[in-house]
């Protein structure tokens, strides 16, 4: 009989779910970990509660592979040298359902899951927009049930921590396994050599065929950790595999056998040296052998991996076009095309023409950046030394290349040369973006303008030989991790007001549209901004001793800090507004917090000057007493997926002024967007296809188009034309070159002004200021009306249903790899420990 006083079945369900919780948690500490309540630290009941987590992940992430072991349907592997995955303890949940459940469990065992939460370690394995699509791809692969798979390295340090020491960025490594990383699970027999050096010889086997070996080489051994993505509300969890290098047992015998063992041991860990640390140069490509190598350990350690994967239930190569879909993450693992074609030929002993045909119809290219000093080009002695094998196999391709540009385009010489993968300058090199174009079936710009760009401006040769090859697919972000966990209190007033379907079809945004004019709807609103904006005020307080007015309008612009993004001319702007108020100390002045977040690269040393600009102009106006609270000046350090999560949720205004045709899409502006932000932009990357969602009478939209831009570079850009014709302008170019910004060091910023007035703006920040500052006037005035800007916040964020990375990945599925989604029946919770 039913005792009454047992809770009724659904209550006493949960409760089983949070004892379950619980004995996990307890038995990781003890068992996994081997702490007790007197010896655990933190990273220990960080750990702890991570393996619990991960035990929930791990059954539906055995049923999915199993599932796509026994469906063998068409698989997706995506090739990034990136992955900027940031915390994976609150997304997992979030994705598993099961945070208000963890929340409990812990909060009864006396601990804040937030806090938790908030000490997790980033995984910093990339440096900006690029690596973090990757991210946000493989959260969209696995919610829709595409069977994907991302491929990278493990480097042993990320993306460096950036401190700012008087005003200066100083690198720190990133040594983010020191408390171990608890969400992935070392293969030890996912292991392949990659061979570096050496030389080719030719040989005929029994029918007189050449077969080519190349022997003599120094092989590095990439073995496999794997980490699971779990989808959102679905049984489906996808792998990331990352390589790390270790030495091959039975690497350099001679010097054991010279018995010089010291000098052997020596060079095994060098060679382990391949996957210790991520390149931070963003958009400007290391000319350096360490990164060549890194990007062919990838290349090959991962073509093994699916051709070894392929294998196992087929036997005709031929078939790999069927079930294998590869997208190249830019031109960054391209040598995989090519060692694709020496493992089809060399190993399994296909003739060219078979070999190409699978290769060609396997890959997939696609382009992120059309600034000429970041298209890649490897000099070509490095193949020669490095990858002797591979550089035949790439003249080859070449030749054969060439001769269909003859027959196409007979006579045209400067065709040939333009579209030839080897650059004949006094050093001769390999242009990756031609190798990965010639390769592919398919190549994709990530927003529109970009598109056309690369089909009128950059690859016009390409585009005029295979015009089907090209395409468009618009980036996008996934609304789980940058909406629904970043700001958890704006996506519940959501759901409240439209349902929760948003999380998985961002579409349904649209029917805020509705609840713009609604006055509870936009108080409600209000008040999450209002809320999100203390946080980051105490953020800054914390890490910057700044104390910022929460009312004030908080504008935002955080990314890679580069010349294209043009930081610079928001702080033209910023200097303005300061001389403005000098002028008119009494005068009324919408207040603003200007926040700037950003890694400079090293070696970017124009870069890292504008980071200390930055820093001197806040000290000076931060301290101003005629300025008060009207205007305070922040640059927070160490910008990074986890501080980009508490930014987003708490700007008013999205900084998007890169120069007309110079981001390739962006990703951060619709992150903003989503958040709640109105964006002042360019019309530049995926900033128009933003306006065009929201409504031009959306968005602060200012400056010259991208034809605008090249219309005047060919006229002749003299920045002193404007230097001398506005005085605000020449006032503020003035106090930087002048040291007003920098009294005990008057000559430090003179190198910024001479790019701007003597070395040719390339970025065309003296054209754009002027109606830049205006636009921000307007910017100013519309703030004064809250209800307005909310009204528009609204509509912004209900016009971003285009940009979640559902909808690219849903694109790429149908127009580029052919794959669909596979069903993953529903496991039982916790079966394994019933
Ligand atoms: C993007 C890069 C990039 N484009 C070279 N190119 C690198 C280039 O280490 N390197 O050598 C690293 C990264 N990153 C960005 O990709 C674009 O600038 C953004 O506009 C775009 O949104 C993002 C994703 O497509
Ligand atoms: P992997 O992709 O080679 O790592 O294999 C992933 C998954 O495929 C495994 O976890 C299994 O679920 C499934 N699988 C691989 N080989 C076999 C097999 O021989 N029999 C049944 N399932 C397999």
């Amino acid at each position: 009989m039913m005792n009454e006083k047992l809770p009724p079945p659904e209550q006493s369900a949960e409760l089983d779910t949070l004892m379950l919780i619980i004995k996990s948690f307890l038995e990781h500490l003890e068992y996994t970990l081997g702490k007790d309540k007197y010896s655990a630290t933190r990273h220990d009941i960080f750990n702890a509660l991570a393996y619990a987590v991960r035990d929930r992940m791990v059954e539906r992430w055995l049923d999915t592979q199993q599932a796509y072991y026994n469906q063998d349907p068409k698989r997706v592997y995506y090739l990034s040298m990136e992955f900027l995955m940031g915390r994976t303890l609150e997304n997992s949940l979030v994705n598993l359902g099961l945070l208000d459940d963890f929340r409990d469990a812990m909060n009864s065992l006396g601990f804040d899951l937030d806090v938790l939460i908030d000490q997790e370690q980033d995984a910093g394995l990339g440096n900006g927009g690029l690596g973090r699509l990757a991210a946000c791809f493989l959260d969209s692969m696995a919610t829709m049930g595409i069977p994907g798979y991302g491929y990278g390295i493990r480097y042993e340090y990320g993306i460096f921590r950036q401190n700012i020491v008087d005003g200066a960025q100083v690198e720190y490594p990133d040594n983010w396994l020191r408390y171990r990383n608890p969400w992935e699970l070392d293969r030890q027999e996912h292991l392949h050599p990659v061979k570096f050096y050496g030389r080719v010889v030719e040989r005929k086997d029994a029918e007189g065929n050449t077969i080519f070996a190349w022997i003599d080489t120094e092989d590095v051994m990439a073995m496999a950790y794997d980490t699971p993505i779990p989808g959102f509300g679905t049984n489906s969890v996808n792998t990331m595999r990352l390589w790390t290098a270790k030495s091959s047992r039975d690497f350099d015998l001679t010097f054991f056998n010279e018995g010089n063992y010291i000098r052997a041991v020596e060079k095994k860990m060098l060679s382990e040296n391949i996957s210790k640390v991520l390149y931070p140069a963003d958009h400007i490509p290391e000319g350096k052998e360490l990164r060549f190598k890194q990007e062919y350990f990838l290349a090959s350690a991962t073509i093994q991996d699916v051709i070894y994967r392929f294998r196992k239930n087929h036997s005709d190569l031929r078939l790999i076009p069927d079930k294998v879909a590869i997208q190249l993450n830019d031109t960054h693992p391209s040598l995989a095309i090519p060692e694709m074609m020496r493992l089809l030929m060399d190993w399994e002993r296909l003739d060219w023409d078979t070999a190409w045909d699978i290769t060609t119809r396997t890959f997939a290219y696609t382009n992120h950046t059309i600034l000429p000093e970041a298209l890649e080009k490897w000099p070509v002695w490095f193949l020669e030394q490095i990858l002797p094998r591979h550089l035949q196999i790439i003249y080859e391709i070449n030749d054969r290349f060439l001769a269909q540009v003859r027959l196409r385009f007979p006579g045209d010489t400067g065709r040939l040369e333009r579209m030839s993968l080897v650059e004949e300058h006094w050093e001769r090199k390999i242009r990756m973006a031609h190798l990965a174009i010639v390769g592919s079936h398919s190549v994709n710009g990530v927003a529109a303008l970009h598109t056309d760009i690369l089909k009128e401006k950059v690859f016009t040769d390409f585009f005029e030989m295979w015009p089907e090859r090209f395409n468009n697919k618009t980036n996008g972000i996934t609304q789980r991790r940058w909406l629904k966990s970043a700001n958890p209190d704006q996506a519940g007033l959501i759901s409240r007001a439209i349902g929760d379907g948003w999380i998985t079809d961002l579409d349904q945004l649209h029917t805020l549209a509705e609840l713009a004019e609604d006055r509870e709807f936009v108080h409600a609103w209000q008040r999450v901004k209002q809320e999100n904006k203390k946080r980051l005020a105490d953020y800054i307080f914390r890490h910057n001793c700044i104390r910022v007015n929460a009312d004030s309008l908080f504008d935002c612009q955080v990314k890679r800090i580069h010349e294209y993004k043009r930081q610079l001319l928001n702080v033209l702007h910023v200097i303005t507004h300061y001389n403005r108020i000098k002028a008119d100390p009494t005068g009324d002045f919408v207040p603003r917090t200007v926040i700037f977040s950003g890694k400079a690269a090293p070696a970017y040393a124009l870069a890292k000057l504008i980071i200390r600009l930055i820093n001197a102009v806040g000290d000076v106006v931060n301290n101003d007493p005629d300025v008060g609270d009207r205007l305070k000046v922040v640059f927070l350090a160490n910008y990074s997926v986890s501080l980009a999560e508490k930014i987003f949720p708490a700007a008013d205004l999205s900084e998007q002024i890169s120069t007309a045709g110079t981001e390739a899409s962006g990703t951060g502006n619709m992150k903003f967007a989503l958040n709640g932000a109105l964006t002042i932009g360019t019309l530049d990357g995926a900033n128009i296809e933003i306006m065009e969602e929201v409504g031009r009478e959306n968005i602060f939209i200012f400056g010259m188009t991208a034809g605008e831009v090249d219309e005047l570079h060919r006229r002749g850009y003299d920045p002193r034309d404007y230097y001398h014709r506005i005085p605000e302008l020449k006032q503020v170019l003035d106090q930087i070159a002048e040291g007003f910004f920098s009294p005990a060091t008057p000559d430090l910023f003179r190198p910024i002004v001479d790019v701007l007035l003597n070395q040719g703006d390339n970025y065309m920040l003296l054209a754009d200021y002027a109606s830049y500052v205006a636009c921000q006037e307007e910017v100013s005035r519309l703030y004064l009306d809250p209800d307005e800007w909310a009204r528009r916040a609204i509509l912004n964020c209900a016009g971003m249903g285009k940009f979640s990375s559902d909808r690219t990945i849903a694109e790429y599925a149908r127009d580029i790899w052919g794959v669909e989604p596979v069903e993953v029946r529903p496991v039982l919770e916790f079966r394994k420990h019933d």
